[in-house]
């Protein structure tokens, strides 16, 4: 007699939240991208491409950008202690990477990235950040007010988790957004209360609209504790006006919000009429006493021009918190021990870059207006590209590192794509794909306005490749048209 053993862990006994948490970014898509990989790398020419391109993730050095000549070396350094005492390093490291690693690794425990840190991160390195914070925005920065985390994505769980009591605690967050938000506040078992930014005026953050989600969620019986703002916009690509941003602060001091500000595009803006203002700033600006608003703002090493992914390094600074809940936060850090230590040798770095008079001084420079001069070429040719197409509709890429084009989409199209149970932005960006390689994610997503559909690219494809994937988009995008014309 055999018996059917059932699982372990039955599907239905898993814990709820993780079955409503949803990440697009890497779905239906990617998977699908992965397996044609495969597939290309068993039978080469199988496909009417001969490579996939991930334009799903910004992950800039997966597509060949080069890390910051300084930050490495000030890391290698550290990483490899025994290289400071070498007599051949002079000759390939230069002498402020030199000084800095020998200043870093006196802060480290036992002098070593090996050791755990402060649950909160390096000390000395969290001054650093607070001075380079300062100069950013000239006003005071507090080492003990800030956190190094392991990327963002471990600070945005954190601060939910503090937040999030029961699903009557309600989090305002964008639509578009990206979908850390969503994913961490069904994981907290909080509700997302969604305010629509405007397509028609550039993805403008309008504080009516705010004011109107606040009020209909508290009518429903939610206790509103916090609002996100992505700034620049992922995956919307607007950057705010400082007006714009003095009456987000001041709702929320009205309406006793919690201001969660991803700043991690911060570096990534294109347009000479715009330009990154901290929300700390402008709150200090407006004189009210420090404890009238709360703030947490996020800063990453994965973006900008040094696009640090995988080294998995970002902080948040607290502003207008209590000394009780900070240590709060501290305890629930200190169960994870701590964050890793390059990526929090790299957090330091990017916010105290080399400056003038020091040798590494030019040649960063250089490096940085290379990557941010191509950066804003790729993303006017492809918002051009995408423009010159027969019902795409795409707002200015202020700044960030994606483009997310509207697309009319013909009924036929609507139609095929529900006879086979898939959203249609899904079914364009899976035929897509097929057609030329190119890996987007679906609106869907990131949330859209009703029966509106999109596709987000980001804008990192090295730049020699940007013509050949424009003629690409733009050839399948006529086919599509042409197959489901109504
Ligand atoms: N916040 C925003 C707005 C982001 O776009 C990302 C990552 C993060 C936070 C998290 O970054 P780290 O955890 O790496 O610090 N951006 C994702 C995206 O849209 N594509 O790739 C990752």
């Amino acid at each position: 007699m055999s018996f059917i053993r059932s699982p372990a862990v039955p599907i239905e006994s898993i814990n709820p939240k993780v079955k409503n948490c949803e990440y697009a970014i890497r779905g239906e898509v990617f998977n699908y991208a992965l397996r044609l990989q495969e597939e290309l790398e068993k039978n080469p020419g199988s496909h009417p491409f001969d490579e996939i391109i991930y334009c799903n993730l910004g992950n800039p050095q997966a597509l060949n950008q080069q890390p910051i000549t300084f930050f490495r070396q000030v890391l290698a350094l550290c990483e490899y202690p025994a290289l400071l005492d070498s007599e051949e390093t002079p000759k390939l490291f230069s002498s402020d990477a030199i000084s800095r690693a020998r200043q870093i690794r006196a802060m480290l425990s036992g002098k070593s990235t090996g050791a755990y840190s402060h649950s909160k991160g390096t000390k000395g390195l969290r001054e650093m950040i607070a001075a380079g914070i300062a100069l950013r925005d000239g006003y005071p920065a507090n080492a003990e007010d800030i956190f190094l985390t392991d990327g963002v994505s471990s600070a945005v769980h954190m601060i939910m988790q503090l937040l999030i009591r029961s699903e009557r605690d309600g989090i305002l967050c964008p639509i578009p957004q990206y979908p850390l938000y969503s994913a961490s506040i069904a994981l907290h078992g909080g509700k997302l209360v969604p305010y629509e930014l405007n397509e028609a005026s550039g993805w403008g953050l309008e504080v009516f609209e705010l004011k109107k989600r606040i009020d209909m969620a508290r009518e429903d019986g939610k206790c509103v504790r916090a609002l996100v703002v992505i700034n620049p916009g992922n995956p919307t690509g607007q950057v705010l006006s400082e007006s714009n941003q003095q009456e987000i602060v001041e709702l929320c001091r009205k309406e006793g919000l919690v201001l969660l500000a991803d700043e991690v595009y911060q570096e990534n803006v294109y347009v000479k009429n715009k330009k990154f203002i901290s929300f700390k700033r402008i709150a200090r600006s407006l004189d009210y006493k420090e404890d009238e608003v709360a703030l947490v703002s996020f800063q990453s090493i994965s973006k900008g021009y040094y696009g640090e992914c995988g080294k998995r390094g970002g902080y948040m600074e607290l502003c207008g918190f209590s000394e009780d809940v900070k240590d709060q936060l501290y305890k629930v850090a200190s169960v994870d021990l701590c964050s890793n230590t390059s990526g929090q040798i790299l957090a330091s770095l990017i916010m105290n870059p080399p400056q003038p008079g020091e040798e590494s001084h030019e040649l960063f420079l250089a490096e940085k207006e290379a990557i941010l001069s191509s950066l804003a070429r790729r993303a006017k040719a492809l918002e051009d590209a995408f423009n010159s197409m027969e019902g795409v509709l795409c707002q200015k890429v202020e700044g960030a590192m994606y483009l997310f084009p509207r697309i009319k989409l013909p009924e036929k199209a609507i139609e095929a794509a529900k006879k086979v149970n898939m959203a249609p932005d899904t079914f364009y960006a899976l035929k897509l794909l097929d057609d030329t390689g190119l890996v987007l994610v679906p609106g869907s997503g990131f949330g859209q306005a009703p029966n509106t559909w999109h596709v987000r690219t980001t804008i990192l494809p090295e730049e020699h490749k940007i013509p050949a994937i424009v003629s690409r988009l733009k050839a399948f995008h006529e086919s599509f048209m042409r197959e489901f014309r109504d």
